[in-house]
């Protein structure tokens, strides 16, 4: 594990102190438009739109976000839809261009549902930055990759594997059917299993289900796939449908595994109890930190997002932008990071 657990940590505390100075930061969890920046000391105001408001997941990257805008001298603003649909988060960027904010970044719900919304932030000089579920490459400046996504998707079928002792079929929880991130994963899930068809030869996907990354459907869907006897290990892509899933299995006490990409805090007692054995994800706090130290490069001018171009991201330290898979350009975090009985007990008050 590459990532130091003491900057984690102090990167977390750091963030905590912000968060408890939320209510009165000019970010909040609405999705009304917020007032025009009044402080005159600040000139640039970066706005953070999120998949949904409710997800945990989020409002953890947005404080390494705010963190980044803090030690940059940049306003952050955090707007998020109610829902994990693109047309909210069309609304909450036509607010954001009218008041003129310096840049955005942006998980999208939808890449090509976004795209001319964010083409005309563009025109209007406004940066643009994905991070968690890219948007498309002529949409964005550069995209915030948080750990390399074939590495994800393949490394999420093996733990399937090992958990099932390679014998017993695969269900996939994902989130929706648009998340850019969830598809490339599911891509290379698929990927694995195809291209070594004898060692899957009896841990077949029998089942893809979407629960949206709403928690009451990733609960009902989870159930679904629970009917299916055929299902011996359930992956969920999605920290809010590996929760759902694994409550499911824990109240029904169900002899079905889990693993997926889930938050160490809350899935700690679930790999204590067994039901989810391996669990992966990355620095979700470094990713919103990242993005903020992109952005504010982008805004002095720095960089431009070409592949090549170089910054400092504060306590990260140096990133160079390189090619995305999608063509585009990206600045990858980090590592994929696996917890597990060895380790979970000093991540789950981290994250
Ligand atoms: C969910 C979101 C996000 C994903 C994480 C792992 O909270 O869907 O996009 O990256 O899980």
């Amino acid at each position: 594990m590459r990532t130091s657990i003491r900057k984690i940590i102090s990167i977390s505390c750091a963030a905590m102190m912000c968060i408890a100075a939320l209510s009165g930061c000019v970010g909040n969890n609405s999705t009304e438009p917020s007032p025009e920046v009044e402080n005159t000391n600040i000139t640039n105001t970066y706005a953070f739109v999120g998949k949904d408001i409710q997800n945990p997941y989020m409002q953890t990257v947005y404080e390494g976000f705010e963190t980044a805008c803090r030690e940059t001298g940049a306003q952050a603003l955090y707007k998020s839809p109610e829902v994990t649909t693109p047309e909210k988060q069309i609304e909450i960027i036509e607010s954001l261009i009218e008041q003129k904010v310096s840049g955005i970044a942006v998980a999208a719900n939808d890449a090509d549902a976004l795209s001319p919304v964010l083409q005309k932030a563009m025109n209007d000089g406004i940066k643009i930055i994905s991070f968690d579920s890219a948007v498309n490459k002529d949409a964005r400046q550069t995209h915030i990759q948080q750990a390399d996504p074939e590495k994800i998707g393949r490394e999420l079928i093996r733990a399937a594997y090992e958990i099932v002792g390679g014998n017993g079929g695969i269900a996939i929880l994902t989130s929706t059917d648009q998340a850019t991130n969830q598809n490339l994963w599911l891509d290379y899930m698929n990927k694995e299993i195809s291209e070594n068809p004898e060692k899957y030869a009896n841990t077949p996907v029998v089942s893809v289900a979407y629960g949206d990354d709403d928690f009451t459907k990733s609960t009902t869907e989870t159930k679904g796939l629970l009917a299916n006897d055929d299902v011996k290990v359930i992956i969920a892509p999605t920290s809010v449908g590996m929760l759902a899933a694994a409550q499911v299995l824990e109240e029904e006490e169900s002899d079905v595994k889990l693993t997926g990409l889930g938050m160490p805090s809350q899935m700690a007692p679930y790999i204590e109890n067994g039901i989810s054995p391996m669990v992966f994800l990355w620095n979700i706090v470094d990713i919103g930190y990242l993005a903020g130290y992109t952005m504010d490069a982008l805004a002095d001018g720095t960089i431009t997002g070409a592949v090549g171009d170089s910054f400092n991201a504060g306590t990260l330290g140096g990133r160079t932008i390189s090619v995305d898979s999608d063509g585009g350009s990206e600045v990858m975090l980090g590592d994929l990071l696996k917890f597990d009985s060895t380790n979970i007990a000093q991540w789950k008050d981290v994250y």
